[in-house]
């Protein structure tokens, strides 16, 4: 795709995902089509933090001594809070926040909650709309001011080596998440000076859009007991002292449907995953002037055993050519579409046609055993889906030994490049000054024997850099 912004602007619209004509800037309107894509990621991620965590729901505003007591984390947000100030006529007393992210309405709560060590550990989420005054370029999607889809998971602990557990439990089910949708992504430890407002460290989920561009898909924040000792969080233990607790919290938002769409799309539209696909098989009748009634409710019959086997299925029964249907189920990105006319009753047969794939095959549908079949292609599709975005993933991430390497690396080879750094943090920013990219983060921190790639002094660990979103 030659102008990743132009497609992706036109695909939402074309595919009525969002209408990003709403008029207040940086916030959006599902559409029904969009909506059903977002639903079923959610039910994913739910589906695995259910196992794990308990879901509650906070109230959206926040009041200004609550949003100001953490110095640094108040300090990180100060530009992006929208603030109420009235309720009517009459102004408040107390501003509230329309809250950015959620710690600040929480962790006074929690204080409440949290009594003995029998209490921890406790593990929360909430999926909610948060609000950020982005002043940088906004994007549906990519960087909204109302960020409709924000899964902010919040965890207390007793002990450090718990929450440093807690970091790696969250990784776990991050990459578990972005395995089912097929989306590629670097884990790296952001710089110190681009972690979390408040959090010891932040560890991101980072993938590359078809412009070269790296997205921030998610993030784990270590926040140590900076906010523990900010809203008194404290527990009694076994011998009767009180301790203040650890926490970490992490979050993604409406970026992972935008790199579902971003990832997995090409020139003829969007291409679903079929575990997100608002629908997955898309049942179209081919129509000849005879036996045309015949056709129809044979189509009807197996769109009902294939919605009976639990799959997702659309019967389009209307009355346009079938060329017109094919670009518009390929636009929309369903996974299979199955074509059925006379000879194939006949013969007991079906075409199908995957959409990853843009190839068609003939199946049998003599027996019942048609609906396995059908289950294991879109297994198929999900896992090529996912192997074709890893590879191209990978071709995107090179080690390099130079500075100009770097550079030419991110210019031509429009991706991620990854060499060994000393960590410093002025010799950091002149690398991104140099470069005019962004340090994502650092990983494989045993590097002794290396020096830096920038000040020649020893390297303590690998940086990986790129421009980003
Ligand atoms: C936290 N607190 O807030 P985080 N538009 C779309 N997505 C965004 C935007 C935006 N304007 N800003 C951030 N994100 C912690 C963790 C509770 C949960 C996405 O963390 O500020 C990014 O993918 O890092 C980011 O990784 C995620 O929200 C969490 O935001």
């Amino acid at each position: 795709m030659t102008d990743f912004s132009e497609w992706f602007h036109n695909i939402l619209e074309e595919a009525e995902i969002i209408d990003i004509r709403y008029p207040v800037k940086g916030m959006h309107v599902w559409q029904p089509q969009g909506f059903k894509i977002r639903k079923y990621t959610l039910d994913i991620l739910k589906k695995i933090l259910d196992e794990t965590h308990e879901e509650v729901l906070f109230p959206l505003l926040v009041p200004e001594d609550e949003l100001a007591k953490e110095a640094i984390h108040v300090k990180g947000f100060e530009e992006e809070v929208y603030w109420v100030t009235h309720g009517g006529l009459t102004k408040l007393n107390k501003k509230l926040a329309l809250r950015p992210t959620s710690e600040t309405a929480m962790y006074p709560m929690f204080a409440l909650w949290v009594r003995s060590h029998s209490d921890l550990p406790m593990k929360f989420y909430q999926i909610v709309n948060t609000f950020r005054y982005e002043t940088k370029h906004t994007r549906p999607l990519i960087r909204v001011r109302e960020i409709t889809t924000f899964k902010e998971a919040h965890t207390v602990h007793a002990t450090r080596e718990e929450c440093e557990e807690q970091v790696q439990k969250a990784i776990k089910i991050y990459r578990e998440f972005f395995d089912m949708l097929g989306i590629p992504y670097s884990i790296s430890k952001r710089p110190q000076w681009d972690k979390f407002p408040g959090a010891e460290y932040t560890m991101a989920f980072d993938t590359i859009l078809p412009d070269g561009k790296t997205l921030q898909i998610g993030t784990v924040h270590n926040l140590g007991q900076t906010f523990a000792k900010t809203f008194d969080i404290t527990y009694e233990t076994a011998e009767g002292e009180h301790e203040y607790v650890y926490q970490t919290c992490y979050g993604v938002s409406d970026r992972v449907i935008a790199s579902i769409i971003g990832i997995h799309g090409d020139e003829k539209g969007l291409c679903l995953p079929p575990a997100v696909a608002p629908y997955q098989i898309v049942i179209i009748p081919i129509i000849f002037k005879k036996r045309a009634e015949e056709v129809l409710e044979f189509c009807q019959q197996m769109t009902d055993k294939l919605k009976k086997a639990g799959l997702r299925v659309y019967f389009d029964g209307r009355d346009i050519r079938a060329g017109k249907k094919y670009y518009e189920y390929e636009m929309r990105g369903v996974p299979l579409r199955m074509e059925i006319g006379p000879r194939d009753i006949e013969n007991k047969n079906a075409i199908i046609f995957r959409r990853d794939k843009l190839e068609k095959e003939t199946i049998s549908i003599e027996s019942d055993e048609f609906i396995n079949n059908i289950k294991s292609i879109l297994e198929n599709i999900s896992h090529d889906m996912k192997e074709n975005a890893w590879n191209a993933f990978n071709k995107h991430i090179k080690d390099v030994q130079t500075i100009e390497e770097a550079a030419s690396e991110i210019e031509d080879n429009k991706g991620i490049a990854r060499f060994y750094w000393c960590g410093d943090e002025a010799c950091g920013k002149e690398l991104e000054e140099k470069v005019k990219v962004d340090i994502l983060g650092i990983q494989d921190e045993n590097a002794a024997t290396e020096e830096c790639i920038n000040c020649k002094k020893p390297a303590k660990c690998k940086t990986l850099i790129a421009k980003t979103y």
